[in-house]
C-alpha cells in the first residue's frame, strides 16, 4: 500500500507501508509492520509498487517502488524520476535512499509511473523487472518508453545504462504509462513482457499497442520486433492505459493477457472497457 502524496519534512516525499497478513479491521500506516520512506521533496515515491519477487537472489522476497515527480509537464528541477529495489526483509522505517539499487530516470520524464514484476526474461535465472516512462521527452517529443531491468542490477546508476528500452515511436504515445508480465508466450522458456502504449496513434483512433519480447536484449527494441500487438479499436479510449497478464485465465495452458481501457465510452457515460485476449 503506498501514499505517493505523504508529506514528510517537506511536500509529496511519498511513503510506501508494508501490512503483514492476516490484515482485518482498521488499520493505519501507524500499524505498518515497515514504511520505505521516500528521499526527496516532490519525488512521489509509491506511485508504483510491485512487490512479491526476489530479484537480488537471496531468498527474500523484494520490493520495486516508483518516483516518478510530477512529471515533464510540470517539472520540479530539484527532482529526478527515481526507481528504488528494496531488498527484504522488511522491518520499521526503511529510507528509500539507501535501497539496494538507485536507478535515475532521464529528468525530461517521469520513470516509475508504473512498475511491474516480469519474470526472468534474459535467462540468468533472476526475476527482472519493468519500469515505465510514459512521460518521456527527448527533443521535446514526448513519445515514452519502457525499460525492462535485469534483477542482478544494484548501486545506483542511470536505468539508460542498464536497461532495455521500448521507446515511444510517435508524440503522446503514452509508451509505458502500463507494463506487465506476459507470461512464456513464444514457448522459448524465457519470459516475455507486455508494454502498453494508450495514446499510440492519437488522435486519430487512440490505439492501444501492447508488445512483448522474449530473451535477452540490449539497447533499443523497436515495436516492429514485437511478438504480438494488442491494439485498441475505440477513439480516445485509453486502451492499455492498464494491463495484466502473464495467467493463463481460460485453462488453455497459454498465458493470457487483460487490457483496460479505461475512457472507453467517454462522452457517453460509458465506464471504460476490459478485453481478454
Ligand atoms: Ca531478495
Ligand atoms: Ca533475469
Ligand atoms: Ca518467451
Ligand atoms: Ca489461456
Amino acid at each position: 500500500m503506498s501514499a505517493p502524496w505523504a508529506n514528510a519534512a517537506g511536500w509529496y516525499e511519498g511513503e510506501v507501508y508494508l501490512f503483514l497478513g492476516p490484515v482485518v479491521g482498521t488499520l493505519t500506516p501507524a500499524d505498518a509492520h515497515a514504511v520505505l520512506a521516500g528521499e526527496f521533496e516532490d519525488g512521489r515515491a509509491g506511485a508504483s509498487v510491485a512487490g512479491a519477487g526476489d530479484v537480488d537472489g537471496d531468498g527474500n522476497p523484494d520490493v520495486i517502488v516508483g518516483a516518478p515527480g510530477s512529471g515533464s509537464l510540470y517539472p520540479d528541477p530539484g527532482v529526478q524520476p527515481t526507481v528504488y529495489v528494496v531488498s527484504g526483509p522488511f522491518s520499521g522505517t526503511m529510507q528509500l535512499g539507501s535501497a539496494t539499487a538507485v536507478l535515475l530516470g532521464d529528468p525530461n520524464g517521469a520513470a516509475g509511473t508504473s512498475v511491474a514484476l516480469a519474470g526472468d526474461v534474459d535467462g540468468d535465472g533472476r526475476d527482472d523487472f519493468l519500469v515505465g516512462d510514459p512521460d518521456l521527452s527527448v527533443d521535446h517529443s514526448e513519445k515514452g518508453a519502457a525499460y525492462l531491468v535485469p534483477g542482478s542490477v544494484s548501486g545506483t546508476r542511470d536505468i539508460e545504462d542498464v536497461a532495455v528500452r521500448f521507446p515511444g515511436t510517435s508524440l503522446w504515445d503514452g509508451t509505458g504509462y502500463a507494463v506487465a508480465p506476459a507470461g512464456d508466450l513464444d514457448g522459448d522458456g524465457t519470459a516475455d513482457v507486455w508494454v502498453g502504449a494508450p495514446g499510440a496513434e492519437w488522435p486519430s483512433a487512440s490505439v492501444g499497442v501492447a508488445w512483448g519480447m522474449s530473451g535477452a536484449s540490449t539497447g533499443d527494441v523497436p515495436v516492429e520486433s514485437a511478438l504480438a500487438i494488442a491494439p485498441g479499436g475505440v477513439a480516445y479510449s485509453s486502451h492499455a492505459g492498464s494491463l495484466a497478464g502473464g495467467a493463463d485465465v481460460d485453462g488453455d495452458g497459454q498465458p493470457d493477457l487483460v487490457v483496460g481501457a479505461p475512457n472507453a465510452g467517454y462522452g457517453s457515460l460509458g465506464g471504460g472497457a476490459a478485453y481478454l485476449y
